[in-house]
């Protein structure tokens, strides 16, 4: 049964909508300085949200949130990735956490949103082990800065799209081996510090926030359903179960040893993910992913839901029974109770769903939005989602992406997801007014109801 206490909440990132890029001695993080497409705009104002953000928090009081899933960026709080703490950047979260409870809404917070700092990728990133002791520091600042204020906290945003689709959401292209030993720094980091939040007693709970999209075969042929068990270990579980278990998963670590891209562990390292676990598990979906062996000699290199390939281990198929968005998206809203079931099975913890949306190409007419399409996608979702819940598994929350409208990691500000349209187009600022789409007033009603039954 869905509890009272249920977080029906919204999300957002830091460098998607805040906007305030150089402002207050923010540094530069590595989405303010990756090469974009022509045809799509930079980070340098996003929504505005940075200046605006009063503004966004009455209208996600109206809309009746009671969860509001955030990013912190790294680079407002230390600019450099290391050593100083620049206090304008608390300055600036306090104020937003703080008229989040005022309005009552749980603030939810990543710490890591794709946007590690630049002067860290300088110096080569998390190919180096010093960035593990940066994140470790930065996280312990926030910690100990907010303590009690959050209860909620998600380590890094998508890991796994950062690895598999480095090229769509970092803009940058990487072999197999040095992407998964980044992999491991991130694996060891985000264990660090898990590890240091429980040993101080930090107040609330901490998990990881991958993206999860469960794999079917292409087809009942032995050969497919062998294929889609590897990919969902080397791109679902591998992810998790190192935050739960404290190690790789096996499947995982056949296939990086027979690529060649198994990473070296230093010394340490095993007792590290041993010793550092989470106490939920939170995650992103848009649809499931399909495969078949493999059959072609070339690998592709997809969006983080376009699918991927790996040469003798699976190949991307798409899903004949499956509509897709605009944007080429496949929607499978059943796929999501397929998702849910599967981690409650696999990891037995609380689950929270911390991103869910389908983006799009909003119109105003008449100084409205009519987004029917959102809404079919959203209620589809919730409503497959309520019966996972009936069914047993445990999820405590749900965070759609996105709360407003914001930068798309790759496609620019024509593909929005927001409950709320903000006025701009990719190169016209205009007024970055605000306005209320259909979806928000059917959001409104669903959270009054505590959900799609009355
Ligand atoms: C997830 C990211 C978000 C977000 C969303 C939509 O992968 O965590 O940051 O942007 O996908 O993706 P896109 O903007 O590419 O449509």
């Amino acid at each position: 049964m869905k509890k009272n206490d249920f977080l029906w909440g919204a999300a957002t990132s830091a460098y998607q909508v805040e906007g305030g890029w150089n402002e207050d001695g923010k540094g530069l993080s590595v989405q303010d300085i990756k090469k974009l497409p022509e045809n799509t705009s930079d980070f340098k104002v996003s929504s505005d949200h940075y200046h605006r953000f009063k503004e966004d928090i009455a209208l996600f009081k109206e809309l009746g949130l009671k969860a509001y899933r955030l990013s912190i960026a790294w680079t407002r709080i230390v600019p450099k990735g290391f050593g100083e703490v620049n206090q304008a950047g608390l300055a600036f979260y306090d104020q937003l956490i703080d008229e989040l409870i005022a309005a009552g809404i749980e603030p939810i917070v990543t710490v890591y949103h794709f946007d590690l700092p630049a002067a860290l990728e300088e110096q080569g990133g998390w190919n180096n082990r010093q960035t593990i002791d940066a994140f470790a520091d930065y996280c312990h600042v926030l910690f100990e800065h907010f303590n009690g204020r959050i209860k909620y906290w998600l380590t890094i945003n998508e890991q796994n799209m950062m690895v598999l689709a480095s090229s769509a959401v970092l803009a940058g292209k990487k072999t197999n081996r040095q992407n998964f030993q980044e992999n491991h720094h991130m694996l060891v980091a985000q264990a660090k510090v898990m590890k240091l939040f429980h040993d101080n007693n930090y107040q609330g709970q901490i998990g990881p926030a991958p993206n999860i999209a469960y794999i079917n075969p292409a087809s009942a042929k032995p050969e497919d359903v062998l294929a889609a068990q590897n990919f969902n270990a080397l791109r679902n579980w591998l992810f998790l179960d190192v935050p739960v278990y404290g190690r790789y998963n096996h499947q995982a670590v056949n296939i990086l040893k027979k690529i060649d891209a198994m990473p070296e562990f230093a010394p340490d390292d095993a007792e590290i993910l041993q010793a550092g676990r989470c106490d939920f598990i939170a995650f992103n979906y848009y649809s499931t992913n399909t495969v078949s062996a493999f059959h072609e000699a070339q690998g592709t290199d997809g969006d983080q839901q376009a699918g991927f390939s790996l040469p003798n281990f699976f190949e991307s198929q798409s899903n004949p029974y499956l509509e897709e968005t605009e944007f080429g998206w496949e929607i499978d809203p059943i796929g999501f109770k397929t998702t849910i079931h599967e981690l409650y099975s696999r990891y037995h913890l609380p689950l929270i769903v911390t991103e869910n949306g389908l983006g799009g190409r909003d119109i105003v007419e008449d100084g409205q939005v009519h987004d029917t399409y959102r809404i079919d996608y959203l209620a589809k979702h919730v409503q497959q989602m309520e019966e996972a819940i009936e069914e047993g598994a445990d999820v405590f929350g749900y965070c759609p992406w996105s709360a407003i409208d914001l930068i798309s990691t790759h496609e620019g500000f024509r593909k929005r997801y927001g409950f709320v349209y903000v006025n701009r187009s990719d190169f016209d600022l205009k007024d970055l007014k605000r306005i209320k789409k259909d979806s928000f007033y059917w959001y409104k009603k669903i959270i009054q109801q505590n959900g799609s039954q009355a």
